[in-house]
């Protein structure tokens, strides 16, 4: 009948007892000395009753509130194809058997068959999930380049920040790629611990001289070169889980794999695993998909044998399309690539798992961008998103709890390199790009029945492209001038 869990009992003395929740909510005052509850105590005194239930409740609102968070591991690849995993609709046959681990996730909980990122490279996508906002509204529009003195400006919160405020542990392993100098680094910023690189990639094997933006770093310090790196960052995430598991806790887990360079692990097991892929770019990828796939096995084996499943949420996605050519990478049936603000460009795998509360088996088809993250995880936990942050992102808890309806419709929005690059949006079964050709002609697709966008529809449907390019617009006034990069001051832009 009462559910109070060891995490409680870890925080106060046994012989004083705590609220108890029974499986209908109602709370009861419980002694562990006598594990019942209190009110069958025989020699507990009125007074010593009232002041049990005054400090059980001060001790239910500080710690039960937070030991009842959700914890969540967000698993984020780097540059892989749409069609690269297993539980993904479209996947290729060659990699179709290659993701065990990370087909689990959507088979435990949900697929999503229209998940975006807010970018289409590494950088711009990482700033609008870190925030919640879409990162053109601050100038993180375009990859920060190696070695830049600049980083995603300070005047914006990072939503780490403010889950450290109600609780939470919060860790970075791995790419951090969102500014080099001091004051913009992951533990400034609100992860209470850093393992991993500044820099946006780096050699799968150990440097003779590292430099000291691609070197793995704990919260600030080089670590020795050794190792596979995909690896390092997959024990990484495992401590983290074991040296936080009294929760709640944020964990984001951002794998350099499969990003360049085709560097897979050496062995005779992942060899016999890919040696069915002939063209080299592509089996040595398939080489990195699967060391990633080992170390999100490891990730979630630690939260099972840690007794952490019930109460963890896993999201795995990915930051940007792939980007194809030499890489080998596949976006079928997409069309674009890493870079590019069509569908191969922007639309990810998305797999999420929540025990109890996202039904296995799952397929969610309602469009969801990587900004959610973050609102969702502060409603999973009780709390109140504050409109004065205002975030970009949404909540998805509807989405889990056969609410689809109260899911609002909205308008979801792109942009590259300023005022002369291109730009796009996607509204219903909508997705329009402007700026994006050479002679500027504006492209209407219909993904409902294309998704490849093959088909300009914008000639047929003159009312709907003069309604939507407004939208473009009133979005576009909201836009600052990138910070760097194509598109900045000094980069061709006048404004
Ligand atoms: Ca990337």
């Amino acid at each position: 009948m009462f559910t109070a869990g060891p995490r409680y009992r870890d925080l106060i003395k046994p012989e004083f007892g705590i609220l108890a929740e029974s499986r209908w909510g109602h709370l009861y005052p419980f002694s562990f000395e006598r594990n019942q509850p209190i009110s069958q105590t025989p020699a507990m005194s009125s007074v010593y009753k009232t002041l049990f239930h005054f400090f059980g409740i001060l001790i239910y609102t500080v710690v039960g509130n937070a030991a009842e968070k959700p914890n969540v591991v967000v698993l984020f690849a780097d540059d892989s194809g749409y069609a690269d995993f297993g539980f993904q609709e479209s996947v290729r046959p060659d990699m179709a058997q290659l993701t065990p681990h990370i087909d689990s996730i959507a088979k435990a909980g949900a697929r999503f068959t229209q998940a975006y990122v807010t970018g289409a490279v590494c950088s711009p996508s990482r700033a609008g999930l870190m925030t919640g906002r879409y990162q053109e509204r601050f100038g993180h529009e375009t990859n920060l380049p190696p070695g830049t003195q600049s980083g995603l400006p300070l005047k914006e919160t990072f939503g780490v920040k403010r889950l450290q405020r109600i609780g939470y542990k919060t860790g970075l392993i791995g790419k951090w790629h969102l500014g080099y100098p001091v004051e913009f680094h992951p533990n400034r910023r609100g992860y209470d611990h850093f393992f991993g690189l500044l820099q946006g990639s780096r050699s799968y094997y150990p440097y003779a001289k590292p430099h000291r933006d691609r070197v793995l770093q704990i919260d600030g310090t080089a670590t020795p070169e050794s190792g596979y790196v995909t690896d390092r960052l997959g024990d990484a995430a495992c401590d983290f889980i074991e040296q936080n598991k009294q929760g709640p806790f944020y964990l984001f887990v951002s794998f350099t794999a499969p990003h360049g360079p085709l560097e897979p692990r050496k062995g005779s097991y992942d060899a016999e695993r890919i040696k069915h892929i002939q063209h080299d770019a592509r089996r040595n990828y398939a080489g990195l998909i699967v060391a990633m796939d080992d170390n999100v096995g490891k990730v979630l084996a630690t939260i099972q044998n840690n007794g952490l499943n019930e109460n963890t949420i896993v999201i795995f996605t990915n930051d940007n399309g792939g980007p194809g050519g030499k890489d080998s990478t596949s976006n079928y049936p997409l069309r674009g690539h890493k870079g590019s603000l069509y569908e191969g460009g922007i639309r990810v795998p998305w797999a999420m798992s929540w025990p109890g509360v996202i039904e296995p088996g799952s397929v969610i088809t309602t469009p969801v961008i990587t900004m959610d993250i973050l609102p969702t995880i502060f409603e999973a936990g009780g709390e109140k998103v504050d409109p004065d942050w205002a975030l970009d992102g949404i909540s998805l808890l509807p989405l889990f709890n056969k609410l689809e309806s109260r899911f609002p419709e909205r308008t979801l929005y792109w942009r590259r390199s300023g005022l002369n690059g291109p730009i796009a949006l996607q509204e219903g079964k909508w997705k329009l790009l402007a700026r994006n050709t050479s002679d500027n002609t504006p492209e209407l697709y219909d993904l409902s029945t294309d998704i490849g966008e093959t088909q300009n529809l914008a000639s047929k449907n003159p009312k709907v492209l003069k309604q939507l390019l407004a939208k473009m617009e009133a979005w576009e006034s909201e836009l600052v001038t990138p910070l760097w990069g194509p598109g900045s001051l000094g980069h061709g832009q006048s404004n």
